[in-house]
């Protein structure tokens, strides 16, 4: 190709480039799920699984990520860095290619293994569309090569910018704030979960991150660095500490069938619930899908069987339902699929069917072997089924109960909601009230046309710890189920939630600014979490946020909701102001209640998503579990406001 022709071939494919890149930016979404927080945090792990691939194709062992000062974020890795030389058909470099091309990704390596890729597998290029400015630099064959972009554009063509001994890529982007207009800021925790589970899933390879936006009294920056030698046997010893195993280890297998590779991990422990984790491509498919079928289906038939043929099922007066297989069990199942199929609400459920037999097949021939070379603790998981199969039949009944009562409709509403006048659900809100007191001002407060109260006694019941059917026959749970209009399917397949007669679509959980408010809020949110997890995935669930002080001074009056807002407005008002601390809702009277914390005008809800829930299971086991010392543990961590992203 001539000099003239290459250059009206890279005009040309440039604007070919552009055109993906414009609609990026014009419909994010689409590609990164969201302009939020969620879509702001997906852009790393979508850089980061760039470098992962490389890494399960051998080339790789360290990721590095570092949140700098500006917010902006660098991943480094020790690969054989982007190719830099030309790419024939598109007529400029490999590395702007794949910067550049929407779904270029590593096309051009057709030998590579890649499996990995976002919740959307959008590629890098995404990225550098949404980024008002991104640096990549690639180390290799002794040279450092530079590319800048601005909001996706290419700043100048690859250069070489140096020699180097080492190997890898580098980019650094920095998200655009025309994208992202909710906020730029990134979550430590959230990115750093999300490290520490790609390292558990793609054992061997050590992943750092680095929070450079502060430093500790030491003068040093937050750091972690994770790395796992055992994998998913690991990640349930980790997800599961603060439970009580009643096996000696984790039962675990890791091979491939028919071609797929599967990895399986697990354990019983002492607790009621069935706690599956499931994985393609090292993204959490938390609808489940074919492997997890294909788990349950290993997990039955070869539970079963063994129960069968040790005799303990001969005095047993009913069936064993698979549910009872699965109680007090932890399990994770990773697979890596070549071209995964997603279907679902959130596209976060695996439907390819070859996937099914060859999980099936895996945990079959992992747990015959365990049960044979393990018979007390096949014994042990034995009788744990035979318990739980007896309290399903009691559990049966109170869930029959609760879907009876919420059939009724209006007529059985329970006595202590006052309900809204308003009928569009969409338009109502309903706040779940510590103690009849402050159930009292938030009802004299509220606007009775759309909010709705629904005062709670005192502490409700832990159902981290309690049994399926005395969570269903605890009144305050059964009358939240009602006042919500949310019920269970009976059938022991499908406990699913029926959220089509929702009667609020906010619910907002007010509690006081204490510690007392602060776990009763936790029990409401373990609850929910655990028996209504949809009705947080979708949306609807909310945390009240009532001030902590009143400032005073002369006829100027101002709510702080931090003590240095508090400190603040103290300043503002020229000093010696009057100081009221809110000890309770209860202190507060509805006038009050309404200005700060119900009026939609000027109150703050704190929306309640789940970024992670492998982690969340975690925190939610570890706050409401047995174990005492990692609780006090991680509430000094995150004294005053435990923010949980739960
Ligand atoms: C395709 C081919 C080659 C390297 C890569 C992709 C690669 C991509 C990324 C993205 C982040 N880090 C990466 N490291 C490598 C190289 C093929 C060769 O050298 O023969």
């Amino acid at each position: 190709m001539s000099e003239e022709n290459k250059k009206a071939n890279y005009g040309a494919d440039n604007i070919q480039a552009l055109e993906g890149m414009e609609h990026v930016r014009m419909r994010p979404s689409m590609y990164i799920g969201d302009v939020g927080t969620r879509g702001l945090h997906h852009l790393v792990y979508e850089v980061v699984d760039n470098s992962i691939d490389e890494a399960l194709a051998g080339h790789c062992d360290t990721i590095d990520v570092w949140i700098n000062e500006d917010n902006s974020i660098t991943v480094k890795d020790n690969g054989r860095g982007i190719p830099v030389d030309l790419h024939k058909k598109e007529g400029v470099s490999a590395l702007e290619v794949v910067m550049t091309k929407i779904g270029a990704g590593g096309k051009f390596d057709k030998d590579s293994y890649k499996v990995s890729g976002g919740l959307h597998g959008v590629g890098v290029s995404c990225v550098n569309a949404l980024s008002e400015h991104l640096t990549a630099t690639v180390h290799r064959e002794g040279k450092i090569w530079e590319q800048e972009y601005e909001r996706g554009k290419t700043l100048y063509p690859v250069k070489s910018i140096g020699d180097t001994d080492y190997r890898g890529t580098i980019v650094t982007f920095k998200p655009d704030p025309v994208i992202f207009k909710q906020t730029l800021e990134y979550n430590y925790d959230t990115l750093a979960s999300r490290m520490r589970e790609l390292a558990f899933l793609n054992r061997g390879i050590t992943i750092t991150i680095t929070d450079k936006r502060e430093t500790d009294e030491k003068g040093e920056f937050l750091f972690e660095k994770f790395h796992s030698e055992e994998g998913l046997k690991e990640f349930i010893r980790f997800l599961d500490g603060n439970r009580e195993p009643i096996i000696a280890d984790v039962i675990s297998m890791e091979g491939e069938k028919n071609d797929i590779p599967v990895e399986v991990a697990m354990i019983y422990n002492t607790s009621f619930n069935e706690n599956l984790h499931s994985y393609v491509n090292n993204i959490n498919t938390h609808e489940g899908g074919t492997h997890l079928s294909g788990f349950r289906r290993g997990l039955t038939t070869t539970l079963k069987k063994y129960a069968d043929a040790s005799g303990m099922l001969d005095k047993l007066k009913f069936e064993i339902s698979g549910d009872d297989f699965r109680e007090g069990l932890t399990a994770i199942v990773s697979v890596k699929v070549a071209e995964p199929q997603f279907e679902g609400q959130t596209k976060t459920k695996l439907g390819n069917r070859e996937v099914t037999s060859a999980v099936s097949q895996a945990v079959s021939e992992m747990l015959e072997n365990y049960l044979e070379e393990h018979p007390n603790d096949a014994k042990t998981i034995v009788q744990k089924v035979i318990l739980a199969a007896q309290a399903r039949h009691a559990a049966r009944k109170a869930r029959e109960m609760v879907q009876r009562k919420t059939v009724m409709g209006g007529a059985g509403l329970p006595g202590k909601l006052s309900d809204c006048s308003e009928q569009d659900p969409q338009k109502c809100e309903v706040f779940l009230v510590e103690g009849d007191s402050a159930g009292g001002t938030a009802k004299q407060g509220r606007d009775r046309n759309f909010q709705a109260i629904l005062p709670l006694r005192g502490k409700i019941l832990n159902v981290e710890k309690a049994m399926q059917h005395k969570v269903f026959e605890n009144e305050e749970i059964r009358n939240i189920f009602t006042a919500l209009g949310v019920s269970i399917g009976t059938e022991e397949d499908s406990k699913e939630l029926n959220l089509e007669k929702l009667r609020y679509h906010k619910i907002v959980i007010m509690c006081d600014a204490d510690v007392d408010g602060s776990h009763i809020a936790t029990l409401i949110l373990t609850f929910f979490f655990r028996y209504m997890r949809e009705l947080i995935e979708s949306g609807h669930v909310y945390i009240a946020t009532p001030p902590l002080y009143l400032v005073k001074k002369g006829n100027k009056k101002e709510y702080a909701w931090s003590d240095k807002e508090r400190d603040a407005l103290n300043k503002e008002f020229g000093g010696s102001a009057t100081i009221q601390r809110y000890k309770g809702l209860g202190e507060m009277n509805a006038e009050q209640l309404w200005d700060t914390t119900m009026n939609p005008e000027f109150r703050t809800l704190r929306q309640v998503t789940i970024d992670n829930g492998t982690e969340a299971d975690r925190i939610f086991s570890m706050l409401m579990g047995d174990e005492v010392p990692p609780r006090r543990e991680f509430i000094e961590k995150n004294a005053v406001y435990a923010n949980i992203d739960a």
